[in-house]
């Protein structure tokens, strides 16, 4: 009899330590780990569902019903609980991951191409239109190519044109110009006859200043045929420059000398940004100097396999980096290689 009684008390006590420990309860791993504890197999609840047996008989209805209320109490506590904590993670959530949909986005930053090789593209996308076809050569280069075979011997005084940057392999430097290029196509195509462009970055241990870099592209023209003459090498440059700038742009050819071509000339093309006036980005003159031409030295086409007396051609070398000076409205040459976004980002 006092047994029954006392179970009865202490499932009142089981209640009230599982209400108690529920109450601190707070997120949902330790509400499982109470569920565990408090209406698991081996909560105190049900090991005195396990002891009823034992009960005096005239209590143990009383006993069975008081633990199957503290049962259902604590499972409906439990339920209760459970949605609580559910809103209050819900609650913790939306304040962590606020979203403020009325701020302003956030712009991607996209990737561009550098204004050296838009200018690069524009002149060889207009030249493939012309009919010329790209052909590809190396940055280190020889001696031999990038001077001997373009008539320039070592005790050349020219050699003092392109202050060169020489590698520790004798004969090996880093080409000062894309005219070593010339051999090489030639003498892939050589006897047939040859339109070909050779863009890409040279090299010259020079001072630098607002239009001289130590690095800087160029695109080498070059065209071998049967009675090429200077008027095709004119024609060439005028067609190319009324294409990238204006059908209406001058341009000048002004006697030179290089010894890989003569005649030579440099090419200028009429300031149009003052329109041949004189301003700050042409200095006054109205001209600025986009490159060098000429045609082919006899000594080069033969070194490049052509019979001279049967064939002729012609070859130009054009700066990209000063087309797209005049065309971008760019004052020194040095931003193209500074690395300095802000520049870069401008095209
Ligand atoms: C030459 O390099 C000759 N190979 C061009 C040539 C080719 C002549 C075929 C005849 C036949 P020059 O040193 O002038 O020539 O350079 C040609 C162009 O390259 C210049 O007009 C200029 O646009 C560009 N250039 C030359 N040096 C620099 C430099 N330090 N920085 C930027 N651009 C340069």
């Amino acid at each position: 009899m006092s047994e029954g009684n006392d179970i009865l008390t202490e499932l009142d006590a089981i209640r009230q330590r599982a209400i108690d420990a529920l109450a601190a309860v707070q997120d949902e791993n330790t509400l499982q780990t109470w569920k565990t504890a408090h209406l698991g197999r081996s909560a105190a609840v049900m090991q005195i569902f396990s002891q009823i047996g034992q009960v005096d008989k005239a209590l143990r209805g009383q006993v069975g019903q008081k633990a199957n209320q503290v049962k259902q109490a604590l499972e409906a506590a439990l339920a209760e609980k459970e949605q609580a904590v559910r809103e209050a993670v819900l609650a913790r959530k939306l304040v962590a991951e606020k979203l403020d949909v009325t701020l302003p986005g956030r712009k991607p930053a996209y990737g561009r191409l550098h204004p050296a090789t838009l200018a690069l593209e524009d002149i060889c996308q207009n030249l493939m239109e012309m009919g010329f076809q790209i052909y590809r050569s190396p940055e280190v280069e020889t001696d031999e190519n990038n001077f001997e075979l373009l008539n320039i011997p070592a005790y050349h005084p020219a050699r003092d044109m392109w202050d060169t940057f020489y590698t520790t392999k004798p004969g090996v430097l880093l080409r000062t110009h894309t005219s070593p290029g010339q051999i090489r196509a030639m003498r892939q195509v050589a006897p047939k006859p040859l339109r070909a462009i050779l863009p890409g970055m040279s090299y010259r241990y020079e001072q630098t200043d607002a239009s001289h870099e130590s690095q800087f592209d160029q695109v080498e023209v070059i065209a071998v045929g049967p009675g090429i003459t200077f008027g095709d090498l004119k024609g060439m440059i005028e067609d190319l420059a009324h294409r990238m700038f204006s059908p209406d742009v001058h341009i000048r050819l002004r006697p030179s000398y290089f010894p890989f071509t003569e005649p030579s000339a440099e090419v200028d093309i009429e300031c149009f940004i003052c329109g041949g006036k004189g301003c700050a980005v042409c200095k006054g003159g109205g001209w600025l100097e986009i490159g060098g031409c000429g045609m082919i030295h006899p000594t080069v086409l033969q070194n490049g396999g052509y019979d001279p007396s049967k064939f002729s051609g012609f070859a130009a070398g054009l700066g990209p980096e000063r087309i797209a000076m005049l065309k971008y409205h760019i004052e020194d040459i040095r931003y193209f290689w500074g690395n300095d976004a802000r520049f870069l980002e401008q095209f």
